[in-house]
């Protein structure tokens, strides 16, 4: 299975990024709003066996619960093209935190460490050839969205199963923090 690490988030909030997303970037293919969580790790294709692994060592780790607050808007890029266009979550030293404690956990079950920065966000929408202007214009008139706080009390393992629209996430285990 096709495994990867995820906070979900409340309807209300999955509500609000979806009356900004959906329409004003031809080419855009967005994410729908039962699609939208906030990675903490992506682990990829995984054994039965290794997935129990994960399980227990996710199991054990303790943090508590905290919140976080999205705010504002971003893309990431990839060989000089826009790939993806996200919302933003504001600093957070307990999410750090929290994704640091779940990075050592995976490596020490044998998971390759992830070599990318952790940057956090929210996917609204994948682009492959998104015309630059509306894709600039998108990003500076969403750009001071600033959502109410979400409390974070647990985290996700998620499988992700590849579809040709898009895929479908399922929470497989939800681990509380205390
Ligand atoms: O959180 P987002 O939506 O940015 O892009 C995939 C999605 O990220 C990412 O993992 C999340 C859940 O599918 N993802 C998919 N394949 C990946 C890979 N090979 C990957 N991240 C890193 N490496």
């Amino acid at each position: 299975m096709r495994l990867f690490i995820a906070l979900d988030l409340p309807w209300r909030l999955r509500e609000r990024l979806a009356l900004m997303a959906g329409s004003g970037i031809p080419g855009a293919r967005w994410v729908s709003p039962e699609n939208y969580h906030l990675t903490l790790r992506f682990i990829g294709e995984t054994q039965a066996h290794r997935a129990e692994d994960i399980d227990l060592a996710l199991s054990v780790v303790r943090a508590r619960g905290f919140s976080l607050i999205l705010a504002g808007v971003g893309t990431f890029t990839k060989g000089g093209r826009v790939t993806a266009l996200w919302v933003g979550v504001e600093r957070n030293p307990q999410l750090d935190h929290l994704q640091n404690k779940i990075e050592t956990a995976l490596q020490r079950v044998g998971v390759e460490p992830e070599r990318r920065r952790f940057t956090p966000h929210v996917t609204l929408a994948r682009l492959d050839n998104a015309v630059e202007g509306k894709l600039a214009a998108f990003v500076q008139a969403n750009n001071l969205f600033r959502a109410e706080p979400v409390a974070v009390e647990h985290f996700t393992l998620f499988s992700s199963q590849l579809g040709k629209e898009q895929s479908v996430y399922t929470a497989e285990v939800e681990y509380e923090l205390s």
